[in-house]
C-alpha cells in the first residue's frame, strides 16, 4: 500500500451525504481526496441490487480519476465489483480469510485500536489499519468513546509501522493533530460529505495535512 494513496481517506454511503452522493463523490475527489471507501451501512442504508448499483457508478467515478476504490465489510462485493480493496473491522472475517478469497493485487485494511489488534492485523498482512474513533463522531451510531491521536502515538511507540488512517470526528480543525500522532493519513466521512462545498471541504481538510 502506497502511504500517499491514504493522506486523505473518504468514506461514504448513500445515506450520508448532504446533496447526490455521485456528486458528492466527484466534488469530493476534485477537492483532492486520495483514496475512496464505499460504506453502505445503517439506517437507510441500500442493499441487494440497488447497493451493487451504486458501488458500481462510485467505482467509476474514482477509477476515471485513478482513486482507489475500497469496499467497506463486504467481500462478495469486493470481488465481484474487483475493486481495489476490502476493508473490515474487527468483529469481521478474519484478515486471514479476507486474504485467502481476495486476489493479492487487492488492498486489506482492518479496523484496529489497541497495539494488540495493530500487531495481530500486521502478522496477519493487513495492508493498512483504521484506527478511532480520534473524536467524538455522531455519523457512525456504535462509535466507541474517542480515543484520541495519542492511541495512534502509542501504536508507533510500539513498533506498528503498518500504514495508520485515524477516524472519527475528524475535520480540518483537528486533522493535523492526527498527522503529528504519527498517521499517515486521515479518513473522514461526515466533513466532507454533508458539507454544502465538498470540493472545498476536501481542499481546506488536505491543506491541513501537509
Ligand atoms: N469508524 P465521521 S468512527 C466509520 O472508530 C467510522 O472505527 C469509526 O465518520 C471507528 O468522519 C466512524 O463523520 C465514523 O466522524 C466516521
Amino acid at each position: 500500500m502506497n502511504r500517499e494513496q491514504l493522506l486523505l481517506y473518504f468514506i461514504m454511503g448513500t445515506n450520508n451525504s448532504a446533496g447526490s452522493p455521485l456528486r458528492v463523490l466527484t466534488n469530493a475527489i476534485e477537492g483532492g481526496v486520495t483514496c475512496f471507501q464505499f460504506r453502505e451501512k445503517g439506517q437507510g442504508a441500500l442493499e441487494g441490487a440497488e447497493k451493487e448499483q451504486a458501488a458500481r457508478d462510485m467505482q467509476a467515478i474514482c477509477r476515471k480519476h485513478g482513486v482507489p476504490f475500497i469496499v467497506n465489510d463486504d467481500i462478495e462485493l469486493a470481488l465481484e465489483l474487483q475493486a481495489d480493496g476490502i476493508h473490515v473491522g474487527q468483529d469481521d472475517e478474519s484478515i486471514e480469510a479476507v486474504r485467502k478469497k481476495c486476489p493479492d493485487y487487492m488492498i486489506v485494511g482492518v479496523s484496529a485500536k489497541t497495539v494488540n489488534e495493530a500487531a495481530q492485523a500486521q502478522k496477519q498482512g493487513a495492508d493498512y489499519i483504521g484506527t478511532g474513533p480520534m473524536f467524538s463522531t455522531t455519523t457512525k451510531a456504535d462509535a466507541k468513546s474517542p480515543i484520541g491521536p495519542g492511541a495512534i502515538t502509542e501504536l508507533r511507540e510500539n513498533g506498528i509501522d503498518l500504514p495508520v488512517v485515524g477516524i472519527g470526528g475528524i475535520k480540518k480543525e483537528n486533522a493535523s493533530e492526527v498527522i503529528r500522532a504519527g498517521a499517515d493519513g486521515v479518513s473522514v466521512i461526515s466533513s466532507i460529505s454533508m458539507d454544502e462545498d465538498p470540493k472545498q471541504a476536501a481542499r481546506l481538510l488536505k491543506n491541513q495535512l501537509t
